[in-house]
């Protein structure tokens, strides 16, 4: 037992947990005046930590594993089975250098204005539709966009089906019951559609084109020099794919902050990219979406006086270092201009994890998430004209992943 942090008295945590959401760490921080506290969650102690000096500790490869992290629940439905998120040295930087070499600008810029096209062609059925649900839009949207970009075959009436398994699978990761073993299928089913896919491009019955994300995952080879399975192809794939279609939360977000500060519409005029980047960087800070990420510690270490014993599980607070007040002023408040001279801290802004996102466990598909959101914004604010009928718009602290109850439904649309 660590004697020099404060201790949670509870016997296990794991319900408060789920109870408490989004703010579990940071109550607690709060409640200690620690950013560290040690907890019992899932039958395991496990160091709890915030902020973005215990961000830039979690990043130190040499202090943590992620091998082991990622409970069995959390792998058999977001990320997959040993999968690039459960990896480490070596063979993680060569496979990361893999989904890096997918996401570049040029890739990025691609993506935005795919979602750019497809924004401008549903105007039409929008306006004919009494209503229409944002979040619904978004993920078959962004299905549709992913497949096509990487590569992917995906006809028109596999699409919601499609989008709905790789939702599923997200909206699982912090569920139980139902809702949990429904992620669980999603990913099955997945799963044995892009083996299937992976296997027709090595048989040679789909071409698949150099540089997409579905040649280059067909035929990676890892740092010993072979081939990924077919399983394992299939799970990176998805692991490229599924995230794309994980935006529609940031996307329904936007639409909501939109709506809850039209102050700031005008603002989104289509040359002030800047203004669009803003916006989209606060819907990632202020919104909640990742809660907190976990790793193992490698070797035993002290820090701030705290034991971290080897093996022991640790949890980094995304959600809490991203409305910390020692870095955001009034974290509370939804104000873009926050990040006018932003920049870019590698620890302190972490909606998609810390550090440098090619040598260590950093989202890579940041670029892309930006850039979509911001050509999605883009289209709501100068596209399109709207109402917001009466709905439940909303979201829960408690629940993981959240989201608006509504989805965000959109009436009476006409293009501008
Ligand atoms: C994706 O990979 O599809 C993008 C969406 C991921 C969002 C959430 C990331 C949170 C990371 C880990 C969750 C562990 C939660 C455990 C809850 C008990």
């Amino acid at each position: 037992m660590n004697e020099k942090i404060p201790h949670d008295k509870s016997l296990d945590n794991s319900l408060n947990l789920m109870q408490e959401g989004y703010l579990f760490i940071s109550n607690r921080v709060e409640r200690y005046k620690s950013d560290l506290f040690e907890a019992r969650l899932l039958g395991q102690r496990v160091i709890c930590m915030s902020g973005a000096e215990a961000a830039k500790l979690f990043y130190d490869d040499e202090k943590f594993r992620r091998k082991g992290a990622a409970p069995k629940r959390v792998q058999k439905t977001l990320f997959g089975e040993n999968a690039i998120q459960s990896m480490d040295g070596e063979a993680h930087i060569h496979r990361k250098l893999l989904f890096m070499s997918l996401m570049t600008p040029t890739h990025q810029k691609r993506l935005a204005e795919l979602a750019k096209e497809h924004w401008q062609a549903s105007i039409s059925s929008w306006e004919k539709a009494d209503n229409v649900v944002l979040f619904d839009e978004a993920k078959r949207t962004l299905c549709q966009i992913a497949c096509l970009w990487a590569g992917v075959p995906l006809k028109e009436n596999e699409v919601t089906m499609r989008a709905d398994d790789f939702i599923d699978m997200v909206y699982a990761f912090g569920a139980v019951g139902p809702q949990h073993w429904k992620g669980r299928r999603a990913r099955t089913r997945a799963e044995e559609w892009i083996r299937s896919v992976i296997e027709d491009v090595r048989t040679g019955n789909l071409k698949a084109e150099p540089g997409s994300a579905l040649y280059e995952m067909a035929y990676y080879t890892k740092a010993d020099g072979t081939q990924l399975d077919m399983q394992m192809a299939a799970v990176e794939l998805i692991n490229v794919l599924r995230p794309i279609v994980a935006i529609a939360t940031f996307i329904t977000f936007s639409a909501l902050a939109l709506h809850e500060h039209p102050e700031h519409k005008q603002s989104l005029h289509p040359e002030k990219v800047n203004n669009l980047e803003m916006f989209a960087q606060e819907v990632r800070r202020y919104y909640p979406f990742g809660p907190f990420l976990g790793a193992r510690v490698r070797k035993s270490f002290i820090w701030k006086d705290c034991k971290f014993k080897e093996g022991m599980l640790v949890l980094l607070d995304m959600y809490g270092t991203n409305h910390d007040a020692r870095i955001w002023e009034k974290p509370n408040q939804f104000r873009p201009d926050r990040f006018i001279d932003w920049k870019g801290s590698l620890f302190e802004f972490i909606p998609q994890g810390g550090g440098d996102p090619a040598k260590g466990h950093r989202c890579p598909g940041e670029g892309i998430t930006v850039e979509i959101m911001k050509a999605s914004l883009d289209f709501l604010a100068n596209s399109i004209d709207f109402e917001v009928p009466n709905q439940d718009l909303n979201y829960s602290l408690e629940e993981m992943p959240s989201l608006p109850k509504s989805g965000f439904v959109m009436s009476n649309i006409k293009r501008k």
